[in-house]
């Protein structure tokens, strides 16, 4: 594939063991975006490239949380003080436990940026960009283009959920955007929210290719 690397991210989205298999939010196979992810942040920084990564960041009570809502359960959806239709999920990636952690294989000798998100006990974020008032901004936007990032690539954890708004908005802003297609694993609630995802996200330009065919 001919990209200038230089000018490229490879994201990884929030590979952490609640997501995997036995996780409070396990997503089916999560795991398996790890080997792939590793074979292409290895490409990307041996060519020049950047690699960075996201990691869900919760304090204990989160607002995305059905245990903070008395009455509620995992899948409801809430109006919060600053986001309509909350959608409330486990208590998971709470800051500093082994299910917030990556996941073990992960190799993070690369990553040159972490960005923490949905760390306001107030506010969740799914977007790497925005938080899910979609105005509040995580800093990644303004670090990309202060490299002079044009391309991201993005693989990791959920395919519906994270990687959708992050991947929405980071075309929103202006990039290429590249969906590694076998880096990534999806929740597939409500169901059939993955191909949905994955129609809006090609209707919107965000191209989606094998990781192998990334590194030709
Ligand atoms: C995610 C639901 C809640 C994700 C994070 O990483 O896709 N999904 N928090
Ligand atoms: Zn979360």
């Amino acid at each position: 594939m001919v990209l200038d690397y230089k000018k490229t991210l490879l994201l990884l989205i929030d590979v952490q063991n609640d997501f995997c298999p036995g996780g409070a939010l396990a997503v089916g196979e999560g795991d398996r975006v790890v080997q792939p992810l590793n074979a292409l942040s290895a490409f990307i920084a041996g060519n020049g490239g950047r690699v960075a990564a996201t990691q869900d960041w919760h304090p204990q009570g989160h607002v995305s949380f059905a245990s903070s809502h008395s009455g509620k359960k995992t899948g409801d959806a809430v109006d919060t003080s600053l986001v309509m239709g909350q959608t409330l999920w486990p208590d998971h990636c709470v800051q500093g436990t082994t299910g917030a952690a990556f996941h073990k294989d992960l190799n993070l000798s690369p990553v040159s940026m972490i960005i923490r998100k949905g760390f306001r006990k107030e506010l969740d974020s799914y977007s790497a960009f925005f938080e899910n008032d979609r105005k509040t901004q995580t800093g990644l936007e303004g670090w990309l283009k202060s490299l002079g990032i044009e391309t991201v690539i993005m693989g990791g954890l959920a395919t519906d959920y994270c990687v959708f708004f992050s991947a929405m908005d980071c075309r929103n802003l202006g990039f290429k955007v590249i969906v590694a297609n076998d880096a990534v694993r999806g929740v597939g609630f409500p169901s059939g929210s993955v191909e949905s995802a994955v129609g809006a996200m090609k209707s919107n330009g965000i191209e989606f290719f094998a990781s192998g065919d990334l590194m030709k």
